[in-house]
């Protein structure tokens, strides 16, 4: 199960660590500390040297009540990080985004990945992605992040979230993307409660009947916060737990804060694999 990402090419039937770049004033949990590029590239350097395969390089904070970002001046937080790390680091750069303009211009800087939380439904998004010609991940939400904490409800959660993402997976490879060039996400945190997020990580492993590789998001989030008590800047074993949890039930792909702690945890869980054979 490989992926081309912009040229370097990935073994997805392993599982990846992504390190979180936030370059915004806002984010939740870095507090924007990465906004200047060469921060941002010092960061970048330190995720890939503690064995990050991809760098997921973020304008926009989807937190809920954050203010909305200008096409503009997402590009000008992003675009500038993106063409620093394509010229210092060899990594695939991933861009947390969902604006038609960020994904055509990272795409031309090098970017290797378009992470799009809206699963490419913003006006022009679906077609910049198949112009970009890149891999997406596409992410379940319901509801936009404004709004989609206050009481989510669903008949059957584990067949809503994988029906939206295999409507979109026919809507984007009708567009032209091909599907070896998809993965998916539940969107853990995004329009569930903590019963809700933690049935999705129970049965993560049953999503694999999709046919595209996982890719999931738990570092730090609020249902950590809920089952632990602790608060944000104390959740790091509380994420190594659910990230562990996450690639042994198959994730390809991790996306997390903390680099050097998650790899050691996968890096366990893959020796566990490989004596298993
Ligand atoms: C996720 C994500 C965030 C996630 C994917 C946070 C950008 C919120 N979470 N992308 N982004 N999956 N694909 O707390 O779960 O990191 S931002």
């Amino acid at each position: 199960m490989q992926m081309n990402f912009a040229g370097k090419i990935l073994d997805l039937s392993r599982c990846h660590v992504m390190g979180i770049l936030n370059v915004t004033p806002d984010s939740f949990s870095d507090g924007g500390r990465f906004n200047r590029p060469d921060v941002a590239l010092q960061r970048a350097r330190q995720m890939v040297a503690d064995g990050a395969s991809f760098i997921d390089v973020g304008g926009e904070s989807t937190r809920p009540g954050a203010a909305p970002v200008s096409a503009q001046e997402e590009l000008d937080r992003v675009c500038p990080v993106v063409e620093v790390i394509r010229r210092e680091l060899d990594t695939v750069i991933s861009v947390d985004t969902s604006s038609p303009d960020v994904m055509r211009e990272a795409a031309t800087l090098g970017a290797g990945l378009i992470n799009d939380v809206r699963s490419l439904t913003r006006e022009g998004a679906l077609e910049a992605a198949v112009a970009a010609e890149l891999p997406v991940a596409l992410m379940h939400m319901k509801g936009e992040p404004g709004v989609m904490q206050e009481r989510p409800e669903y008949r059957n959660l584990l067949r809503e979230v994988s029906g939206f993402l295999m409507d979109r997976v026919r809507v984007v490879e009708r567009a032209g993307i091909p599907a070896d060039r998809i993965l998916l996400d539940p969107g853990f945190g995004f329009g569930k409660t903590l019963e809700h997020n933690l049935e999705l990580l129970h049965s993560l492993e049953r999503m694999k009947i999709l046919g595209h590789p996982l890719f999931v998001g738990m570092s730090r989030k609020s249902m950590l916060g809920q089952i632990t008590g602790r608060e944000v800047e104390e959740r790091l074993p509380a994420s190594i737990a659910v990230a562990t949890i996450a690639a042994m039930k198959g994730a390809s792909v991790i996306r997390v804060h903390d680099v050097r702690e998650t790899m050691d945890a996968v890096r366990v869980v893959a020796a566990l694999e490989e004596a298993g054979q």
